[in-house]
């Protein structure tokens, strides 16, 4: 019966002094697990003379709910310490200097881009825009490309089911630019346009960058003389050769693809060029008899390529970094 006595302050002492949850678990199971101390003493409560056996009951259940709460009581206490050392462990300092991100940079696609349209500011021609999703008017009728002419066969017109399309050119922003402020008017018209064409030399989609200049007494002189600065300040300091050679638009009369020669290299075509043919003008309410224009068109990403000497397309849109990373600055 003594040794009972013994136990709640041998169980006290090692509730104490377990210094971890994983030690008090072991402390627990030490005295009231199947094979416990207690445990085996409460069941060796019936080997008792029976009048014995309430006492020792009721002072084994005393001593089962001291240490119970003993346990409860280390166990919070053992938790409030590994929540405040996790706490310590993982304090934030919100005086470290962010990471920082790697800064991005313009494709060279829209470098050129921006080139471009920068060059024509100067000469006073405004940036204009307008939709992607066009209508067979603005992008085909009023460039004088009727139904079944076989310009469109050229084109590889992406057509929606609502009778729209995608916009082969940027030349139905000129048009509407034209419709809503007449002549005379000075602007440039970049942007993407799409042609179902997909193979090594073509992108479904790629950008244009366009030209019109309607005033009056514009001739082909001011054309040619305003293409071939541009190509020269466009290709900087290298040496080029630049022609003009005859060709057909429907938009323009006459018409002339103009084509570059580097050094050591044969003749590459880099735009197209004309005289606004009277329907288009006739078309926008502007009277062929009193206003004369000359429009121009260009691949973006054709020049790109010259320009930065790359000479695979896919590389222009697969947006690639280790491609990428390779241009930066303005
Ligand atoms: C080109 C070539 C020649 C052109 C014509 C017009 C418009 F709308 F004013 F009539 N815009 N762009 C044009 C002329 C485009 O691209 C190869």
């Amino acid at each position: 019966m003594s040794s009972y006595d013994s136990y709640q302050r041998d169980a006290e002492e090692a509730i104490r002094a377990a210094a971890s949850l994983t030690q008090l678990e072991q402390v627990r199971v030490s005295w009231l697990g199947r094979k416990g101390i207690l445990t085996t003493a409460l069941r060796g409560i019936r080997e008792l003379p029976e009048e014995e056996r309430p006492d020792a009951g009721l002072k084994l259940q005393s001593i089962r709910s001291v240490i119970e709460q003993a346990l409860e009581g280390r166990q919070q206490a053992l938790k409030h310490v590994a929540i405040e050392e996790k706490v310590a462990r993982e304090r934030i300092d919100v005086t470290l200097p962010g990471r920082r991100l790697p800064p991005g940079a313009y494709h060279p696609t829209m470098r050129t881009l921006r080139r471009i349209c920068a060059w024509f500011a100067r000469y006073g021609f405004q940036e204009a825009q307008g939709p992607e999703v066009e209508d067979d008017y603005h992008n085909f009728e009023a460039l004088n490309i009727p139904p079944l002419h076989p310009a469109r066969a050229m084109h590889d017109t992406f057509y929606l089911s609502d009778g729209q399309l995608l916009r082969t050119h940027t030349s139905p922003v000129q048009i509407r630019a034209m419709a809503e402020h007449g002549a005379p008017i000075r602007i440039i018209a970049p942007g993407r346009v799409y042609r179902c064409d997909s193979d090594p030399t073509h992108s479904p989609m790629f950008h244009q960058v366009e030209g019109l200049c309607i005033e009056p007494g514009i001739n082909m002189a001011h054309l040619k003389s305003v293409v071939t600065e541009f190509l020269q300040d466009f290709f900087e300091g290298r040496e080029i050769e630049i022609r003009f050679r005859a060709s057909y638009f429907p938009f323009t009369e006459p018409s002339a693809e103009v084509d570059v020669r580097h050094e050591n290299s044969g003749w590459l075509e880099v735009m197209g060029c004309g005289m606004v043919h009277p329907n288009v003008l006739q078309s926008s309410d502007i009277d062929p008899l009193q206003h004369a224009g000359f429009a121009f068109g260009m691949g973006v990403e054709r020049l790109a390529m010259l320009y930065y000497d790359i000479r695979d397309l896919r590389v222009m849109f697969a947006n690639d970094l280790r491609f990428l990373s390779q241009f930066s600055g303005e």
